[in-house]
């Protein structure tokens, strides 16, 4: 007797309002609050002690005592020089596409003129200093080292560092350094969990320098989101990311071992993970479930996989029609929205809120985590209702350079002053018209 692998939940009678549908749909419950308040200490002991905190924490939690944490430029170039031929091909293809994507995103300034020869121009100008976080531990992903390297890299950035934990050796990852070094980031720290997110946060010079940064991007664990979070007034952070996400909207074309694998794909990352399948048809929910109940037992991490699949976050949604399908997916808003439908390229342009959309049964989420040229690092728990993939914008900020000559502001003059008299504020109205009061008594 087999139980299903994931549970169901039918909203072919439920209103179709966002309101009804948040909190209809399955959802991960992310708390961060005891997280926070257990980092709390330990960032003020790096805020205060420097890397001897840093050094410290490292012994305990990763139990490796460290005479240097920055990693010397010979481990870095050792560990590109043993890296397997065929990773190192992979990581080319998807350094090469990643950046042909990014670069397309170039923002040049741009500029309006006004009457009298007035301009505003905006600038996007790269963020000075950013301290990449790459995880250690199970989750080993040097694509992530990609994703948040290459964007930065176009965007302009001067100065990059990147921090992941030490292994038994007191280095970090062999794969994470190789992959620092194909990208040409001279400046890796063996340190990880909140004390480096302090580390980057604040700096140190204590023995070793390591300057603070002015954004903090990569993904981490409760700890390093709640660290991130708890930074965030001193320096800028990319997002608190929750447990990946997948929704799939699919219709009777879909091949059901496809949106299984691809629904399994995203369950390998996390128990929390979740994976949504969206459909009007009961065929395809019952040939999905049957595929899960397959193909679940045989993958190398079927454990964490069934867990994330059985959990509250995760489902097959009934719906009536595909109207009802796109208003779930919209609502959800997913960090993964796949389309397994008839006419995928129709639907895409209906989806309103989604981090990154994969149309069709050739463009699984497995691409774009990968080697599509697109970025893995993506909004989850619904932000993707108002945030964006990491891209060039993450690590650039606007700045706008006003030029008016005397005609322009003189064809401005009179507005300033009546909204300065409005919100009782003369001196704003005064620093306007003394100028044409001098030029007339001159
Ligand atoms: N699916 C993850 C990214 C990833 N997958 C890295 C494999 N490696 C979050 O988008
Ligand atoms: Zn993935």
């Amino acid at each position: 007797m087999t139980t299903s692998p994931i549970n169901r939940l039918d909203l072919r009678d439920s209103a179709l309002d966002r309101r009804t549908l948040r909190a209809s749909v399955p959802r991960a419950q992310v708390d961060l609050s005891d997280a926070v308040a257990a980092v709390g200490p330990l960032l003020a002991a790096v805020r205060e002690h420097g890397r001897s905190a840093v050094l410290e924490y490292t012994e305990r939690f990763d139990r490796v005592a460290l005479d240097t944490v920055r990693v010397p430029a010979a481990e870095l170039t050792r560990a590109a020089a043993e890296l397997d031929p065929r990773i190192r091909a992979a990581l080319e293809e998807t350094i090469r596409r990643t950046r042909a994507v990014a670069a397309a995103d170039a923002r040049p300034p741009v500029t309006t003129s006004f009457d009298g020869g007035g301009t505003v121009t905006t600038r996007w100008l790269p963020v000075d200093r950013v301290g990449l976080y790459v995880p250690g531990g199970l989750a080993v992903y040097p694509s992530t080292v990609v994703m948040n390297v290459v964007p930065a890299q176009v965007a302009g950035v001067a100065s990059l560092a990147i921090a992941s934990p030490p292994q038994s050796t007191g280095l970090p990852h062999p794969t994470v350094m190789a992959a620092a070094a194909m990208l040409g980031v001279e400046e890796v720290w063996a340190m990880g969990g909140a004390q480096a997110v302090a580390a980057f946060a604040h700096g140190f010079d204590d023995g070793e320098v390591l300057e603070p940064v002015d954004l903090i991007t990569g993904p981490g664990n409760a700890f390093v989101a709640a660290a991130k979070a708890s930074v965030r007034s001193v320096v800028g952070i990319d997002s608190v990311a929750g447990p990946t996400e997948i929704i799939v909207l699919a219709d009777d074309t879909a091949d059901p071992r496809f949106v299984a694998a691809d629904l399994i794909s995203q369950a390998e990352h996390d128990p929390q993970a979740a994976s949504v399948l969206v459909t009007a048809s009961e065929a395809l929910a019952d040939a999905v479930a049957a595929e899960l109940a397959a193909q679940v037992p045989a993958a190398a991490h079927r454990e964490r996989i069934a867990e994330a699949l059985a959990g509250p976050q995760s489902g097959i949604v009934l719906v009536r029609d595909l109207d009802a399908g796109i208003a779930v997916l919209n609502a959800y808003a997913g960090e993964h929205v796949q389309l397994m439908v008839a006419e995928p390229r129709a639907v895409a342009e209906r989806v309103t809120n989604g981090g990154a959309v994969f149309l069709g049964d050739h463009s699984p989420v497995a691409l774009g985590d990968y080697c599509a040229g697109s970025n893995h690092v993506l909004p989850t728990m619904g932000n993707a209702a108002h945030a964006s993939a990491l891209g060039i914008q993450s690590f650039l900020k606007g700045s706008q350079v006003i030029d008016y000559p005397a005609p322009a502001l003189a064809a401005v003059a009179d507005h300033i002053v009546a909204l300065a008299a409005d919100e009782d504020l003369p001196a704003h109205g005064a620093a306007v018209s003394l100028r044409f009061a001098a030029d007339e008594e001159n």
